[in-house]
């Protein structure tokens, strides 16, 4: 465990990632405290005046605050070193860290990976972005073999040295606009997951991604040749069958690459065991999920859509007639390109929140649109609307921030609409 005796430690935001943070470097003999902006946290208030007052031996920041703004730069002006939450709890665990970061499919590749390490013998804990901080994991009374850790750009800016074992890069679009400056600088910040990585590093990529040379390299595609390749639904590793996507409960090509990329990852696992395991896995909620059939109308709560990738991939999965409702926060996403692919696939979009009117404005020259103010208005217009075989698809391509919480809530309430529909309408 590391040793941070007589250290000083300013702990920045006190959310999931931090109060767990603070915990490991009181753990490891810091003198913590907690600093916060917002006053609802519970924690020392701080604001910037106060950063600049503050000097101590380490920072640690929590991901969702920007690591440029204001807040952090004034702890960390005069301070010591600056360490987001993933670099301190890594320093602290000493088990085999499997990096899992990419735009989308993370969460579902995550808990892929801990399920298919498990059914090989070991003991293996998914987390980090996934939701449980890797802070709690390395204080659990028995510490995992194996982490599954998920890990979104934010946490990437801030690492040092850390330096995972195996690495999987799923894929890379647009998100986060409304934190990065540029496409680049968002990519940028999910590359550092390459920084430290040694040369016995495993590397599982998907085909075309151009990333850096290094570690050893396993490549996947659900739509080229590759070491994982699909084809006609099912999974061959290097030309043999390794198991059919029919004797799974995932759908959609982008699923076939997520299981590629965990099976990938794991060098001992046995097709016997991969399908044995991917047989009882149930996908999350919220991405592509059945909610209820209607009159013959199909409804999918896809609310884990918060970037254009999602809902593209979504949409690509769709083989019959499709009524899209999208919307929320506006995160300076460009929606233009996905025209044609709306024009292919939707009979008609309802647009709702913060973009609504905007996403009207982009797609009502090649298709029929409609714009509403909230998520229960986009559902009862919708059952008003479809016919018997046509496809309700909630998938916003953008977060929900503009009028729910989270992506959860949004997709709690999706279902919690329609559910009212089936029984009043
Ligand atoms: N805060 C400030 N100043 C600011 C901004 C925030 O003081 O300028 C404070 C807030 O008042 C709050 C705390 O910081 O008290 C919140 O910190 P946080 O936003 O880092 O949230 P945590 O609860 O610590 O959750 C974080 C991740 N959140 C973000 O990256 C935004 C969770 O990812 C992650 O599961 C958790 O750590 C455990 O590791 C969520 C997420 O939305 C799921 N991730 C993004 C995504 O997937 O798109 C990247």
């Amino acid at each position: 465990m590391l040793n941070l005796t007589g250290k000083t430690v300013a702990v920045l935001g006190a959310g999931r990632s931090g109060r767990a943070a603070a915990a490991l470097a009181a753990h490891c003999g810091a003198e913590v405290t907690i600093y916060d902006s917002r006053e609802s946290s519970g924690a020392i208030l701080a604001t910037t005046e106060m950063g600049h007052e503050v000097k101590v031996d380490l920072v640690i920041t929590s991901p969702g605050i920007e690591t440029r703004g204001e807040f952090v730069q004034s702890f960390a002006q005069g301070s010591g070193a600056l360490w987001g939450e993933v670099e301190l709890a890594w320093r602290c665990y000493s088990g085999h860290t499997i990096g899992i970061t990419g735009t989308n499919g993370k969460t579902t590749t995550t808990e892929l990976v801990r399920d298919l390490v498990e059914a090989t013998g070991k003991s293996c804990v998914a987390c980090g972005n996934y939701g449980v901080p890797l802070s709690e994991v390395v204080l659990y009374e028995e510490v995992p073999e194996v982490i599954a850790l998920e890990l979104s750009s934010f946490q990437l800016e801030t690492i040092v040295e850390f330096k995972p074992d195996s690495v999987i890069w799923l894929n890379f679009s647009a998100d986060h606009m409304d934190r990065y400056r540029s496409l680049q600088e968002y990519r940028e910040a999910k590359l550092r997951i390459f920084e430290n990585l040694s040369e016995k590093a495993l590397v599982v990529e998907r085909v075309g991604e151009e990333l850096p040379e290094r570690g050893s390299k396993i490549s996947f595609s659900s739509e080229c040749p590759a070491d994982w390749s699909l084809r006609n639904g099912d999974i061959y590793c290097d030309e043999e069958k390794f198991l059919s996507m029919g004797e799974t409960r995932l759908r959609g090509l982008h699923n076939a690459e997520n299981v590629m990329a965990a099976c990938a990852v794991i060098p001992e696992l046995t097709p016997e065991i991969a399908r044995e395991t991917l047989m009882k896995y149930s996908p999350p909620e919220h991405r592509c999920e059945l909610v209820a059939t209607l009159n013959g109308v199909e409804y999918l709560n896809d609310s884990k859509a918060t970037n254009l990738h999602a809902l593209e991939s979504a949409l690509r999965s769709q083989t019959g007639p499709t009524i899209l409702i999208a919307g929320g926060k506006e995160k300076g996403l460009d929606y233009g390109p996905l025209a044609p692919l709306l024009d292919k696939k939707v009979k008609l979009l309802i647009s709702f929140g913060e973009i609504g009117e905007a996403l009207k404005r982009i797609f009502s020259e090649v298709l029929a649109c409609e714009t509403v103010t909230t998520l229960d208005a986009a559902v009862a217009l919708a059952s008003r609307t479809s016919e018997k075989g046509d496809t309700v698809l909630f998938s916003p391509g953008t977060s929900s921030f503009d009028q729910f919480k989270s992506y959860e809530e949004r997709g709690a309430a999706f279902k919690a609409a329609v559910l009212h529909y089936a029984q009043t309408g």
